[in-house]
């Protein structure tokens, strides 16, 4: 092709593109006051990207008493949501509750937290630059967490500090990083941890604080 007509293709090229694809706004949500998930209902986010409001919910920092952005009630789904900066307390679980596809791309206090006892399914998604836990279990109860992805955080699970009750605690066909403390962690010696089908690096210990026997791992890859 001659010079000429090349330059003058790519300009058109370049400029049908420009005109095609206009950047996108990718303009977060501030959230305001909690967003409640009723009872037995899904809330999609749609891809969207949600921030607190810092002087209602809370700044993110480590900080306690900041408030969530998202408080699900029992069997509630949350779906399809990005959580900015500040993050706040980010999402309450009250009973069952499960999380698709939702990324924290800042950990604020703590990602997600487990209230009321209940199963808590995290399934996608992904958790950045947690300076501490990423979710937290305050109740009975179980996580599952998979197809999950993490990097720069303190601890993927930690159990409420010096509680008692049981926590069964599963992570499978993820990928952690970059953890300072350990990815499962417990002070309860009825609780139980698994790790499986996992890619890790750059972890201290998978689990800590667990009873003899109460932990089990297969198909992960240090790496
Ligand atoms: O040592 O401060 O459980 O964020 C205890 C911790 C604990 C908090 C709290 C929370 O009370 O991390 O849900
Ligand atoms: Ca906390
Ligand atoms: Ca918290």
């Amino acid at each position: 092709m001659k010079k000429i007509a090349y330059l003058a293709l790519l300009f058109g090229l370049v400029t049908a593109t420009t005109q095609v694809h206009p950047a996108p706004a990718h303009a977060a949500t501030t959230v305001s006051a909690t967003i409640v998930v009723p009872a037995g209902t899904t809330y999609d986010g749609k891809g969207a990207i949600f921030v607190a409001n810092p002087s209602t919910l809370g700044d993110g920092s480590q900080a306690e008493g900041q408030k969530p952005l998202f408080k699900l009630e029992a069997g509630a789904t949350l779906k399809n949501v990005i959580i900015g900066a500040p993050g706040a307390d980010g999402v309450h679980c009250y009973g069952n509750c499960n999380i698709t596809n939702v990324t924290w791309q800042d950990v604020g206090e703590d990602a997600l937290t487990l209230k009321e006892s209940g199963t808590v399914n995290i399934t996608g998604g992904a958790a950045y630059k947690a300076y501490d836990k990423v979710f937290q279990i305050n109740a009975a109860g179980t996580i599952n967490i998979k197809n999950f992805k993490a990097n720069d955080i303190g601890k993927l699970v930690r159990q409420l500090g010096g509680s008692t009750y049981k926590v069964v605690m599963t992570v499978d066909s993820s990928d952690i990083s970059n953890v300072k403390d350990s990815i499962l962690r417990t002070d309860s010696t009825v609780s139980t941890g698994k790790i499986t089908n996992t890619r890790y690096s750059s972890v201290p210990t998978l689990f800590k604080g667990f009873a003899s026997g109460k932990t089990s791992q297969s198909g992960n890859t240090a790496y």
